[in-house]
This record gives structure tokens, sequence and C-alpha cells, in this order.
């Protein structure tokens, strides 16, 4: 057989890693114990694809908290801050990962369109650029030791020069990949190394080629996989691509006569016909990504087999492995007890993906064995004709709501709210006494009605805070939700919740994405209580809080059977009943976050508008059902917004809050560019890091975004919820927010 899959959790089957090194962080353990966790949970994985029949296993997929941190550290670009700090090489990648009270961290931010959050690295000119491959290495040795081959994994130089940010005073004009020459000789040394120390095979990962790229950069990219093939003393290189065609840069890496060139055949199926319009390949292995590595479903491996068949007779030699690392997905099925059978047969995590590779590659490749049963049918029990039937009804007006002049006007009449007022976004600090409260109804020592008074006694806390802070617009603070899209879809029909289901989302943070898979109901109203016990302590108005339709699907793993767009309508339907039932229940202002509609843009400017249009269509359909005296606002993560600008608008909220205390405002003059003219509420507090504003700088803050907005529209508001922080900074942040606000009010 010729089988492999392109990476494998590492965070253990039970959370290990996360556990060993926030420990090691809190002082509980020292480095030494550190490391032996590590290393038995690589002893693991290796152990793991060895025994279930794997050919090709990889290596340095390991990291302590980022893979792209870790090929930094591996060309030696450790920015200077962190060099003088005098620290450990431990403690200095950490100091880089999680920042230090004299250093702010590397920028964290998104992996493609996944929900997996990578260090940005910063490369300037000048930047000293040389190879460090001791973390490669010594994985190498330590599985070679155990008599495991491994081919140790890097990303790319060319997509990690793609995703680096030029350091702070770099000449105008200069980005990363001008580097790409430079960086590539450290990489021709890394190779010897690894060929020195015994590697066969090396991957270097490239998924940036697999978003829109200049005919420049593609060149670039053929020339440094030209230059790299021809260094003599090296491993065999496979290059792999990742969640979508590579397009024209297939051409340009089998030019360079790759060893071996990845495809994602799941989510970049194209690049057969591209393969097809260019002659039998041969010296270069395809290696078919045909096993999802970005879902759960088991393959259809009878689709599969027919895409190997094709394959083969565009290429002399084809290997068989996932569309993706195995990041991205769960790591044993076996560990959920609580699912439906009917779903577990139709699910596989990373470890029945492992599987399914070497079945596909046996029965493929060696003509050994048959494929398991075909995938059965979606039985009619998860489908629900009335949702089907009400979301043929629906009409353009019920995605339309009344002008927006007579919208603030009936609004502003229910509500009087001074000029500037000011708000949360939502989540208040989740304490230890609250996740305690849930451990203690996950052991069965505390039941529903415990539970309620406890969520009960802390919104009361929550709201009298507010109100002696003198918030104008408050809120519940979401005590009795855990994360917000787990907390969703515990509730919806369609939905399945997992036990164990985790997912690394950055360093030692994961989350356990629900199931979508079947029709989406709402048995029950899913916040009104919450909400209505809040404003019954307050004649302020409380906000209601909702997860927007894109971020729910986002944050789940999706149906595959129907299109996106069909999913997110079918959630928005459920919350439309539910701002309905708000809004009859008396909540007046109702906030749907859609933190996730810049994330899930596809990395193709061809798929964008099409995914953008049905990302708003589906938010509309969920706000629009309400009358024009209930205000919505809606929520989003993240300064990057470019090319989303225009959808921001298109979702017609009556009031936008938005990451902008990094971007010092000019996120402002963007949105007004792309005519937005309703409320904005640009974070004035960075509540990413634990430092407290002080009132003047909220003050400058604001004076310069009311020079670009009118004080009726201009909302004062933090960049995002309280949930992780803690009391005393949320206290006298918020109280130098208000009092910022009441100064420029009278000015
Ligand atoms: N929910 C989900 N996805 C997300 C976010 C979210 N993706 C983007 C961003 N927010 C990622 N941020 C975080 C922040 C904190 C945690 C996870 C992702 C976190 N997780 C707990 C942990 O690992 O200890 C587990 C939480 C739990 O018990 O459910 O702290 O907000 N879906
Ligand atoms: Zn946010």
């Amino acid at each position: 057989g010729r089988s492999t899959v392109l990476g494998y959790p590492r965070i253990g089957p039970r959370r290990e890693l996360k556990r060993a090194v926030e420990d090691y962080w809190a002082g509980r353990i020292g480095e030494a114990d550190l490391h032996a966790t590590a290393a038995e949970l690589r002893e693991g994985v290796w152990r793991t694809l060895r025994d279930a029949g794997l050919d090709a296993i990889p290596s340095n997929t390991f990291s302590y908290y980022d893979q792209v941190l870790d090929t930094a550290v591996a060309v030696d670009a450790v920015p200077e801050r962190f060099r003088h700090l005098g620290l450990s090489a431990l403690d200095t990648y950490f100091a880089m990962a999680r920042g230090v009270d004299a250093e702010p961290a590397l920028e964290l931010t998104k992996w493609f369109a996944t929900n997996y959050h990578y260090l940005v690295p910063e490369i300037g000119p000048d930047t000293v650029l040389a190879a460090n491959p001791a973390k490669a290495l010594g994985e190498l040795a330590e599985a070679t030791e155990l008599g495991i081959t491994t081919r140790p994994v890097l990303v790319g130089p060319a997509t990690f020069l793609l995703l680096a940010k030029a350091t702070d005073g770099s000449p105008e004009g200069f980005r990363p990949f001008d580097r790409l020459e430079d960086l590539v000789e450290v990489y021709t040394e890394i190779l010897g190394a690894l060929a020195d120390a015994g590697a066969e095979w090396v991957q270097l990962d490239e998924p940036a080629f697999v978003a829109d790229r200049t005919p420049a950069e593609i060149d670039a990219l053929r020339a440094a996989y030209t230059r790299l093939v021809a260094v003599e003393r090296r491993p065999r290189i496979f290059v792999a691509s990742y969640f979508g065609a590579l397009d024209d840069a297939l051409p340009a890496l089998l030019d360079a006569r790759v060893d071996a060139l990845g495809l994602d055949l799941v989510a970049g199926s194209r690049d057969l016909d591209r393969l097809a319009g260019r002659g039998t390949v041969s010296g270069t292995t395809i290696v078919a990504g045909l096993v999802d590595g970005h879902n759960i479903w088991r393959t259809d491996l009878g689709a599969a087999s027919a895409i190997y068949a094709t394959l083969s007779g565009l290429a002399d030699d084809v290997a068989v492995s996932t569309s993706c690392s195995l990041l991205h997905v769960p790591v044993d099925l076996t560990a959920e007890t609580d699912l439906d059978p009917a779903l577990v047969e139709r699910l596989a995590f990373a470890r029945q993906k492992v599987d399914e590779v070497v079945a596909l590659s046996r029965v493929l490749t060696d003509g050994v064995g048959a494929l398991p049963s075909a995938l059965p049918p979606m039985p009619d029990a998860w489908r629900d004709q009335t949702v089907h039937a009400r979301l043929d009804a629906m009409r353009p007006e019920h995605s339309r709501r009344g002008a927006y002049t007579d919208r603030a006007a009936a609004q502003q009449e229910r509500l009087q709210l001074p000029p500037l007022p000011t708000t949360t976004i939502g989540s208040f600090p989740q304490t230890d006494a609250l996740r305690h409260a849930r451990a203690e109804v996950r052991a069965g020592r505390l039941d529903a009605a415990g539970y309620d008074e406890r969520m009960r006694a802390e919104i009361a806390d929550v709201i009298a805070l507010q109100e002696r802070l003198g918030l104008d617009v408050l809120v519940h603070g979401e005590p009795e939700r855990n994360d917000m899209v787990q907390y969703f879809g515990e509730q919806l029909g369609g939905f399945a919740a997992t036990v164990n289901g985790w997912v690394q989302s950055y360093g030692s943070r994961c989350v356990r994405p629900p199931i979508i898979y079947g029709d989406v109901t709402r048995p029950a109203a899913m916040t009104v209580a919450w909400s209505t016990y809040a404003q019954s302590l307050t004649s302020k108005p409380v906000k209601g809080m909702l997860t927007g339709p894109v971020t729910i699907l986002a944050w789940s793993f999706v149906r595959v059977d129907q299109p996106l767009a069909d999913t997110a309508n079918q959630v928005a339907l459920a919350l439309r009943d539910e701002c309905r039932d708000l809004e009859a229940a008396g909540i007046r202002i109702i906030q749907v976050d859609e933190p996730a509609l810049r994330e899930t843009l596809p990395l193709r400017r061809a798929d964008q508008k099409a995914y953008l249009d049905w990302a708003v269509g589906s938010f509309r359909l969920a706000t629009s059902g309400v009358a024009d005296s209930t205000q919505i606002h809606t929520h989003l993560c993240y300064s990057e917004f470019g090319e989303v600008l225009p959808a921001i608008d298109a979702l017609d909220a009556d009031v936008t809050s938005i990451e902008a205390s990094r971007s010092k405002m000019e996120i402002l003059d963007d949105l007004a560019a792309a005519g937005y003219s309703r409320g904005i509420g640009p974070g004035v507090w960075d509540i990413h890091s634990p430092r407290v504003p002080a009132q003047d700088e909220v003050t400058d803050a604001l004076r310069s975004a009311v020079s670009v907005v009118p004080a009726e529209r201009l909302w004062v508001n933090p960049d995002c919820g309280l949930k992780t922080r803690g009391y005393a900074e949320v206290e006298a942040s918020l109280e130098h927010l208000v009092a910022a606000a009441a100064e420029v009010r009278g000015s």
C-alpha cells in the first residue's frame, strides 16, 4: 500500500498536552516533566499510525503551541525583543506565543478558513535567518529510536513568508515574501541536516497557494522548489497543499520536479482537470487527499475510488492520504459514549480516518481486501419537512426591514438613549464558581433547579454591577454559556454534542464543535428565560444575545449533503423565532453576533461573492422578523475586514460593534467609505490584554471617533466580550469607559 496522513492531532486523547502545558505555565511542573509528557504523546501517535498500517508516518507535527511558530524557530526568526529577555529556549518560545509583562506576544490569526489560529512570524529586511532544525531532528531521532521511520513536516518557505508580517519599521513596500531566496538557502541547510540524520522524505506544506496568488508569486514558488530539488544531499521532497485547488501553482510545482505533490481532492478536486490538461505526470508522486481532514463524516469510499481511478490515468504514481492534517478533527470516535448509534456509524474522527486511508490504499494500490460498506443514506427521522416547506415559503420581504431612518426614530422613541450610549459586548467574566457549577451538574451533584438558581444569582450581580457603573444598555453576562456555539448546539434539533470531541483552537485552548447532522429545529426558546429575568431587574434595556447562522456553521461540523446556504437558512429560521420570542417577552434590543463572518470567507476571490450572498442572506433572514422599533445589534471580532466591509453594511444591523482599539479607529473611515451609515461601536478597550485603559485614552479615542461619526450613532463599548478577563480589570476599565463617554458628551 501507499498511504499516509498529512498530520495528526497532538493534544492527546484526553487533552493531556493542554494539562501539561498549562501546568508548566503555572509552575506546577518543570520542563523535564513537560518534555516527558510530550514524548509520551508523540510515541502514542507514531505507534497508533504504524499499528494502523500506514506506510508513511509524519513527524514534527507535534507542537507545544503552534506549527508556524515552530517553523519560525526552525529558521531562527525570533524577533530581537524576545531574544533580549534572557529566557531559556522553551520560555522564549512561550514568550513569543503568549507575551510577557514587558513584551506583547506575536499576533494570533486564523489558519486559512479553519478555527485553528497560528502565530504570525515577524520578518524584516534585516531579520537574520539561519537553520535551527533541532526540533525536527529531535523528533526524527526519537521515532527512529522506537523503530519508526518518519517524514519530518515543516511549513514550506513560500507559505511561511506569505503568512508572516513585516517587522515594525520595515521600509514602505517591503514584504516578507521578498526574502524568499534567503529563506530557501536556509531550507537547503535544513534539508541537508535532515538527510544527514537519515530522513528519507520531508513534507513542506504550501497551503498558501490554494488562495489567489500573483503570477510573480507563483514564479517565485517554482524557482524556490527548483532550487530545493537541486540540493545534492537531501531527503525526497513532498510538497503538501490543502484547503482547496492549487490551480496555476500546480504546474509550477510539477515543473520544479518535486518528488511528491499532495492535492486536496475534497476541497480542490478541480485540480484533476488541471492535471488532465497536462499529459501523464511522471517523476512526481501525486498524493491524493481523498479522506476529508476538515470534517467528521465517513468517506464515501466509492466516490473516493472513482477519483483515484481518474487520477491513475493522469499520473504514473499515486498514493492515498488525507485532504489536510487531521489536526482539525477530534481524536477518536470510540471516546464518544453519548452519540446516537445511527450517527456514530456515519462518523470518522482522526483515528478512524487513518483506517479509511489504509483501507483505501490497500484496495486501490494493492488490490487487496474490499472497501467497507457504503455510507447508509440519511435516516428519514433526521429530516423535517416543515423546515423545508417554511424555507421554500420565504420571500425577499422576509429578509427586509423598514427604512433605517424610520427604524432609528422608532427605536429612539422607545429606548431614549443618550448620545454616545455605553454598553458591553455580552459576556462577563467566567468565574471559577460558574465553571464549578457546570462541573457539579455533570457530576450529578447539582440539579437543574440548583444550577438555575446559581446562574440567576450571577445575572443579578452582573446587572447590579452595570447599574452601579452607569452603563446605558445592559447585558445578562451569559454565565449559562460555556462556549456560545456549543450552547446553541445543545438546544437546537439536528445538532449533536460530543463528550470528548476536542479540537485545538490555539495553543492550549480547544473547542468542542457540535455536529449538524439533520434539519435544524428549535424545540423550545433558548435564551428567553435568562434575558427576561435580567430585564426584570432593571429599567434600562437589556440586550438579548444570540449567535448568528454563519458563526454557528463556522464553529460546527457541517452537513455535506446539502449546500451550506441551506443549512445556514435553517439555523436562521430558528434564530428568527428566537428573536420574535425575545421581542414578545419585552426585550427591546437583540444582538446577533457574527464573529466568524470574515474567517470563513473563501480563499479564492471567485468564490467570495456567493459566500457573502448566503452569509448576509441568512443573517437578514434571522433578524428581519422583528418590528422596526426593536433594535438589532451585531458584533464582529478581528479588524482585518477589507473585502467584507460591503457585506457588513449589507447585514443591515442597526448597530455594529467591532474591534478597533488596535487599529486606532481607522475602521470607521473604511466603513463609512463602504457606505455604512448606521450605529457603530468601535471597541475602545482592547480586552485581549489585561491592561486597564486610562480614561484619557478612551476619551481621545472617542474624540477622534466623533469627528467621523455623529454622536447619536456612535456607541461606546469594549472591543469584545469580557469572558476571559477578571472582575478587577473589568470594573476599572468600564468605569473609565463610562466616565470618558460622559466627558465627550459634555464637550
Ligand atoms: N468558540 C468557538 N470557536 C471560537 C471561539 C469561540 N473560535 C475563535 C475564537 N473564539 C477562539 N477562541 C477561544 C477562546 C477560548 C477557548 C477556546 C477558543 C477556551 N476553551 C476552553 C479550553 O480549552 O480550556 C474549553 C472551553 C469549554 O470548556 O468549552 O478557553 O468562542 N467555538
Ligand atoms: Zn469579539
